[in-house]
């Protein structure tokens, strides 16, 4: 099966069917170059990826020109990772941090982006049951390298964690952007809704901007409800980017997401032929597959059992993939699954990638065992490609994974069921 090429189309598809995409696709056919600009607006529900860490510590950040007066002794700093301007990272301060006891007095954050505490509202944590002491979302003024400037919605959450070697308390925070851009870009006839996402990535984490290849997401509303999917409508933010495999365009974003352009191009292109064989009677039954490269290029695709797609020439990783086979008594599993080894596209070749077939199992020692303890195994499961899955379950349910140990000749040595931690 030659299936459709690209970034979005499903792999089963053959070029000449209908998708979800074309009308859009058509419409960028009439032209060069677009561009929009997008607003943050509220998703529907908190955007989990784009949880980041905060730098903490006693030390005064060098940026920080006035402080308050702390009732809680020695202040905590912190540095929020949000922009790359002039007020980046974000200032802040845990009054209170520092204390024996923890308790938090008030939380100082530079709101407004002048590098001063002096200005700014004192905020309060708030504890509910079950869960971490929190801030509501606060709008935070975010500063760019190329001078604009943001107000964005971040949420804050602070964990009182003891290290395990000495026992002493210490404080992480947790930095939540709870907002993304969104716009219509026109093309063509149509004003289409984009969507970018602050997240993070394998090639780092969510930031406060909104124009990071393979890190950031890009949803766009191909069915035209005026809604952005998660499931059916998010690819990662690449650089280059085709709707229909054929008609290529270079996606360019500053980093608050004011200019966000589409432009045509016609990138070098080599093929990637993908094939499935999993073990038994097995039967393909969908799956997506995330490919990302250095070159900040990122693609989703639907998988089948067979496929050839056109991609720009790169080294590609396999990551977040899942795939959902049918065993011979019709029951449905899931295995989730990535592939760190580069898969050469080249211009004009292909590049292969076999997955599944007879799966290896490789425990691995974790930790050595001590008396007392029992040894701590990690199992290691690939797959022709080399794939390495870490997950491999009925889909939909919780299933406790099962352990038998037997001798050479059969017989059960030991059974039951395998325990984690
Ligand atoms: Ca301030
Ligand atoms: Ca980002
Ligand atoms: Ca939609």
């Amino acid at each position: 099966m030659k299936a459709v090429a690209g970034t979005w189309s499903r792999a089963g598809r053959g070029r000449g069917r209908a998708t979800a995409m074309r009308p859009v696709a058509l419409t960028v056919l009439l032209l060069a170059r677009v561009a929009g600009a997008l607003e943050p607006a509220q998703g529907e529900a908190a955007f989990r990826a784009g949880w980041m860490e905060a730098r903490i510590g006693t030390a005064k950040p060098a940026a920080l020109r006035g402080e308050p007066e702390y009732h809680g002794g020695e202040p905590l700093y912190m540095e929020l990772p949000l922009g790359n301007g002039t007020n980046a990272p974000v200032i802040g301060v845990i009054d209170g941090g520092v204390g024996i006891a923890g308790r938090i007095h008030g939380i100082h954050l530079d709101v407004n982006g002048n590098n001063s505490l002096l200005d700014d509202p004192v905020f309060h944590a708030r504890l509910e049951r079950g869960s971490f002491p929190h801030m509501d979302p606060v709008d935070i003024q975010v500063s760019y390298a190329d001078g604009t400037k943001r107000l964005v919605s971040v949420k804050l959450e602070f964990r009182r964690q003891h290290r395990r070697d000495t026992g002493r308390a210490f404080w992480s925070v947790a930095c939540h952007v709870c907002q993304h851009m969104a716009g219509r870009i026109p093309l063509g006839s149509k004003n289409v809704l984009v969507g970018i996402y602050d997240s993070s990535g394998e090639k780092g984490r969510a930031n406060g901007c909104f124009n990071d290849y393979c890190c950031d997401r890009l949803r766009i509303d191909f069915n035209g409800d005026s809604k952005l999917d998660r499931t059916t409508e998010e690819l990662p933010l690449s650089r280059f980017l085709s709707l229909d495999g054929k008609i290529w365009l270079e996606v360019h974003a500053d980093p608050g997401a004011r200019n966000v352009r589409f432009k045509r191009c016609n990138p070098s292109l080599g093929e990637l032929d993908i094939r499935c064989d999993w073990p038994g009677s097995s039967t393909m039954s969908g799956g997506r597959i995330e490919l990302l490269s250095d070159d900040g290029y990122g693609f989703v695709l639907d998988m089948g059992h067979e496929s050839v797609l056109s991609l720009p020439e790169s080294d590609y990783r396999v990551t977040r993939a899942k795939a959902f086979l049918r065993d011979e008594d019709k029951r449905l599993w899931k295995c989730a699954f990535s592939l760190g080894g580069p898969l050469k596209v080249r211009k004009g070749g292909v590049a292969t990638l076999r997955l599944g077939g007879a799966l290896k199992f490789r425990p691995t020692v974790n930790k050595w065992p001590r008396p007392g303890t029992g040894l701590c195994l990690f199992p290691g499961v690939t797959g022709a490609g080399g794939e390495r899955y870490r997950n491999i379950s009925p889909a939909q349910t919780r299933m406790q994974p099962h352990v038998t140990i037997s001798d050479v000749e059969g017989v059960v040595v030991s059974q039951g069921p395998m325990e984690y931690g």
